[in-house]
This record gives structure tokens, sequence and C-alpha cells, in this order.
């Protein structure tokens, strides 16, 4: 690899690892396994180890993971709270050992199971409970005091009155608590968490810390930061120390002298993955004398006597008994392999995506195959190889046809994905209909799948908008629906219309952008008008954003199709304009707007005056029709009148929307 392609491809995984970051960490709902998101972090690593030029101070993998959020009010750790650095296979441990080895002559190891949970501090002042916190960026956490109150597992008074301790542990969702709670959501239709991890992470950050408590969640503590009043010296002291406290240490741990033993109890941990009540996605292998980790310190991220070794997801072989196509809201032609049911990292597997044409040639996958099957960090079933064709058999052709409707099929330039030509697909409608109206998008209650089939099949819609010109005499010409439902479904259609911007902006299917992204849209240009309108380099301001998601918005709306949607969207009455305020900024006092009052006068080059007031508004400024000593800024456009007059006299400072703009920026910065 040149450079010149190092750097695309760094741009490119930067890119990657920023949207799965934002699954991970604010949407608690990740789409690509932690082991697949670590490799991909590791690749980045990599290019910039082998060309340091290319490292960027925003690059994710110069940030300790994690960050601090909006929710809860700031933890300043007085002790860092590092994360530790991961290896991926024996021989980067046995670099570990001989790294460990030039300081320290006969080290001792202890080797740990890696809890998959999230990291918490907990600090205590005379033997009580007196403040939590997340672990956020390492530095900086969030105060989640109240939500740590409500974890049995965690004393909320020691055995003894120690002046003052902080310990550091990890809450984590046991398996068992996760199932009944995904069960208890699908019963009441809610959305279900991706695995325990997640499900822990969303119920540990709730404002309303009695929705924490009903989901029973669970704390291993395993170090101690600080202490007064007690001097130790090794962790295993501590691990002692800390149970006789009262609290629940990790449920076990090896002492090892040599790397092999090591190497041997990572096996052994590994073994045990899946038959215990909580999940594990590593070991952590860590020096037991304090001497010794004072000496080896730490870099400016980890420290250099602890290290983690992620283990690789496991696999099973099965067979493939079929391969069904599902036709996309894109178009995209989806194989999915059908397999013999196989019992795979605790749950039964059946199916899984075999993405496109190049992935079932690059694999030479058959009907009849076996093949080995994975499911990374325990979540979304893979095929990694095939093992054995069966004799005879033939390679998977995809169709030629849409097996919805029959109509030609191709690739667009140079896609992997085969999509079906005619944009009137009858499965992609449907798929289209049954996203915009789902919780994410434009969350319409009661209209599910099956309605929606019900209402084209009559010939009632034929479009996601056509809802909004439903009647309810329409919805009556369905097989078994009563008034009382039709009126609560036109209802909730109507309802709808008073939805955040975000909603519809999601609704609309736009390629690679997802309910974030659309919140981010929402939040920058304020209305649909106004995002309909952003040219690329105003959204590649917005983070977050790279060259593929700009694209595909402006080229989206810059379809007559979308053109037309837009004025139709309008024409029906649904909101098109952002609710949400921002509200985080406007009690920061670098935020400009923050406390401050403007007055708007005459013509500004892009910005109504009203898109401008509400601007300021959502940021937490004031504006007032007539110029006072009061008054902070005037914002000025083309014919500003007497306004400006009045400022120029009173010493107010007037600024233009290029100023405006730079403000905006700073502002959104302080989200
Ligand atoms: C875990 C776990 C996490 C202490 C200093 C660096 C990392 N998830 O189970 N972290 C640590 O150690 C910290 N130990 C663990 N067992």
């Amino acid at each position: 690899m040149n450079i010149t392609e190092a750097a695309d491809k760094a741009a490119k995984l930067r890119e990657q690892i920023l949207y799965h970051n934002n699954r991970y960490y604010n949407e608690d709902s990740p789409e690509i396994s932690d082991y697949d998101y670590d490799m991909m972090l590791k690749e980045l690593e990599d290019i910039e180890n082998s060309f340091p030029s290319l490292v960027t101070a925003d690059s994710p993998t110069q940030r300790v993971g994690g960050q601090a959020g909006k929710k809860f009010s700031p933890v300043e750790h007085s002790v860092p709270m590092e994360s530790l650095h991961d290896s991926f296979s024996p021989a980067e441990i046995c670099e570990f050992d001989t790294r460990v080895r030039e300081s320290i002559t006969e080290p001792v190891y202890i080797v740990e199971p890696k809890i998959d949970g999230l990291s918490v501090s907990a600090e205590y002042r005379n033997g009580i409970f007196v403040r939590g916190s997340t672990r956020g960026d390492g530095r900086i956490g969030e105060d989640i005091t109240e939500n740590l109150k409500t974890i049995h597992s965690l004393p909320m008074k020691l055995t003894r009155p120690v002046p003052f301790l902080e310990v550091r542990g990890e809450v984590y969702m046991s398996v068992n608590s996760f199932e009944k709670l995904t069960e208890r959501q699908e019963e009441n239709g809610e959305k279900t968490f991706k695995n325990p991890r997640n499900a822990a992470a969303g119920s540990l950050r709730q404002k309303d810390a009695k929705i924490t408590k009903a989901r029973n969640l669970d704390i291993f503590v395993f170090n101690v930061q600080q202490i007064e009043g007690e001097t130790l010296t090794s962790h295993q002291q501590s691990l002692d120390y800390l149970t006789e406290l009262g609290f629940t240490v990790l449920p076990f741990y090896y002492k090892c002298l040599t790397v092999d033993d090591v190497l041997h109890k990572i096996e052994e941990i590994g073994n045990k993955r899946g038959t215990l009540p909580f999940q594990t996605d590593g070991a952590v292998i860590k020096i037991d004398s304090f001497a010794h980790r004072e000496l080896l310190g730490s870099t400016s991220k980890f420290p250099k006597w602890a290290e983690a070794y992620k283990y690789p997801p496991e696999e099973k072989e099965t067979e493939l008994l079929d391969v069904e196509i599902n036709v996309g809201r894109t178009g995209v032609l989806t194989p999915t392999a059908i397999f013999s049911p196989v019992l795979l990292a605790g749950t039964t597997v059946s199916r899984a995506t075999l993405h496109n044409e190049d992935f079932i040639k690059e694999k030479g996958i058959r009907i009849g195959d076996t093949v080995v099957l994975r499911k990374a960090g325990e979540i979304i079933p893979e095929v990694v190889s095939v093992s054995r064709h069966k004799e005879n058999s033939i390679p998977y052709e995809m169709p030629k046809i849409c097996p919805s409707c029959g109509s030609p099929v191709t690739y667009e330039n140079g896609e992997a994905a085969l999509r079906c030509t005619n944009t009137d697909c009858p499965a992609q409608l449907m798929r289209h209909m049954i996203h915009f109206v789902s919780r994410d998008a434009m969350d319409i209650d009661g209209l599910g799948e099956k309605i929606l089939r019900a209402l084209v099949e009559k010939e009632l819609i034929a479009s996601p908008l056509d809802l909004y010109r439903l009647k309810k005499e329409d919805i009556l010409k369905l097989d078994n629906k009563k008034e009382k439902s039709a009126d609560n479904l036109i209802t909730a259609i109507e309802r709808s219309k008073e939805n955040d911007l975000y909603r519809i902006v999601y609704g609309l299917g736009i390629r690679h952008i997802g309910q974030q992204a659309a919140k981010l849209l929402a939040n920058q240009f304020m209305t649909l008008d106004r995002i309909a309108a952003a040219d690329r380099s105003e959204i590649l301001t917005i983070e977050g954003y790279g060259e593929i998601m700009a694209e595909s918005v402006v080229s989206y709306f810059s379809l007559e199709e979308s053109k037309k949607l837009v004025r139709e969207i309008k024409e029906l009455g649904i909101n098109t304009e952002n609710k949400s305020a921002p509200v985080a900024a406007a009690d920061d006092e670098n935020n400009p707007f923050a406390g401050n009052t403007f007055v708007i006068t005459g013509t500004l080059p892009t910005y109504k005056r009203t898109e401008a007031a509400a601007l300021i508004e959502n940021f937490g400024g004031k504006v007032s029709s007539s110029v006072s000593k009061k008054t902070n800024f005037v914002l000025a456009g083309s014919d500003p009148g007497s306004k400006l007059t009045k400022a120029n006299t009173l010493g107010v400072p007037v600024i233009d929307e290029e100023e405006f703009n730079k403000m905006l920026h700073i502002a959104r910065s302080k989200i």
C-alpha cells in the first residue's frame, strides 16, 4: 500500500468507525459485532503505525474510547480510569510478556475473565456509598449515583468505615436477566437490545433510576482506584480486602508465573465461555504486585502492567439447505442462507445473510454445502467459509429477474449489490412503507406489515404519503376492520404529522442515512427545505458525516421525484421543522447564544428571519423586535432600516449572516 492508498483507506475506516461508535455508544444498538469493530480499529491502527504522518488528532485510535454524554452531570476522575490494550493472538501476549520482563525479572500474573459490561467507579466515605460514575473517556465520566444505588450487588454500606475508598468494577446484565428482559420487551412489542452489554448500557444511563432498577443489573468489582486508611500491595490482596468489605469481586482468577501458563489459563477461560451466567469478551492479564505496576507505568492510553486478550468468535459447522432472496427498500436483492439449525454462542441459528453475489462467489457457496458459521461478538451469525462441497453441487447463481415483480435486475455503477430496476416494484414499495411507519421513523401505531399489505392489495395506497390521504371509510374496506380500530388508525396517522423533523427525514429512506444521521441533519439545518437545499460542503461540516453520506443526501434531493415528495409532504401538513432544542448548549457559557438577546433586521442572504429566530432560540438565545441597550447582537441583512441605525447609536454589535453561521458552528460544537 502506498501513502495515497493508505490515506484513502484510513479516511474510509475513520468514517466507518465513527458511524459504528455512534451506534454503539449513543444508540446502544450496534450493527456489527464488537470483534469486527475491534478489527476495523486494528486495521486503522496498523495503517497509522506504518504511516505515522497519517495520524490525525481526531482519529478514533487517539481516543480512549467512550465519551461522557450530556444526560448526566460530569464527574472528573481524580485517578484516570484507563482502558486496556487489546491482543488478539498468543503471539501478542508473548510480546507483552517480553516487554514486562525487560523491567521485571519474575513477574506474577493474574489472569481473570473480562466481563462484557460497562466500567464504573464507586466512591465511599466512612464506609458509605457517596457517588458513582461512568468511565466516560477515562478522565471525565457521568454521575450515575442514583442508578448505581439500584444494583443489589453493590454495597451501600461497607463492613468497615474506611475513611475513603474508590473502587472500579464492571456493571453487567446476567444472561438470565437479559433473556427475561428480551421476553418482556417482545411481549410488549418494544424494541429489544442486541446483547446483554447493550442492555446494560441502555439500562444504566437512564435518567429515571426506576427503569435501571427494573432491569436487574449486577456488578463485579475488580480494582481499588484510591484508598485512605489501608495499604494494599497486590491485586490478590485487594480482591480479598474488597470481598471482606462486602463487594462482589470477579468470581474467579488464576495466578500464573510463566507466559505458557498465562496462555493456558486464557484458553481455559475461553472454554468456559457460554457456560457462565455472564458474558465475557476476553481475558485480562494483570501484574499482581503494585510495586511492579508502578515500575511499569502507563502509556498515554493504557497501563503497561495489564493486557486484554479478545477471543475470536465461536465457530460451528452446519448444512446450507437453501438460499432465499429478499428484495429490500432500495431494490437490493439480498441472498439469505437457510441452514439446518445449529446452537451457536447461546442461540439456535437457522439463517444468515450472504450479503451479495461477490460474497457467495468469494466463499464458493453452493446449496447442500457444509459451511462454517460464526456469531461474531455473540450478535449476528455469519458464514465464515465452506468446509465441504456437496457431491455434484453447482455454484449458486443470483436470479436474473426480480423474484417479486419479474423485472430485470442489474448492477449499478460498480456496486456489489444487485438491484431490481423497477422503481414501482411491490417488494421495494412494501419495504419502504414498513420503514416509513416504523418506530424509528414516523412511528405510526397500529400500522404493521399486515395492514400495509392489505391496503396495497386493495389499491388504497401506493406510496407512504398515500397514508395521509386515507379516509376512515377506506380502512373499513379491509377485512375485520371495526369502527374503533379504523378511528384509532386515522388518529395515529394524523398524529404522526406533528412528529419532529428527523423522523420524516429518516422515513424518506435516503441511502446511508440512519436515524442518528437524520437527527444530525435536522439539528444542523432545522427545516426540510434547508436540508433539501444543502450542498455537499455544508453537509460535510457536520461531525460524523463523511463523503458517502453527504453525497447520498445531495443526490437524493437533486432528484425531481424527491423535490415533488418534499412539496407533497408540506401540502399534506406534515411537520418539516426541527422541534427539539439542543438544550445542552443553552446553559453553556461558551455558547455565544446562551442568555443573549438578538434583533434581526433586513433580508438575510439565505435564512428567512423566522428560521434565524428559531435557530437563536434553539440555542438558548432570545429574539426581540426592537433594539435597546439590552440587545446583545443585531443580525443584519440587506435593507436593514432604522434598527441598524439605532444599534450603531447605542453601540450594539452588528453581525452579518457569515458571522452568525460562525456562532452557530461554535454553539453546535457545544452540544
Ligand atoms: C473487565 C475488566 C476491565 C484496571 C486497570 C486497567 C483496566 N471488563 O472485566 N478492566 C479491568 O482492569 C482495569 N479488569 C477487568 N477484569
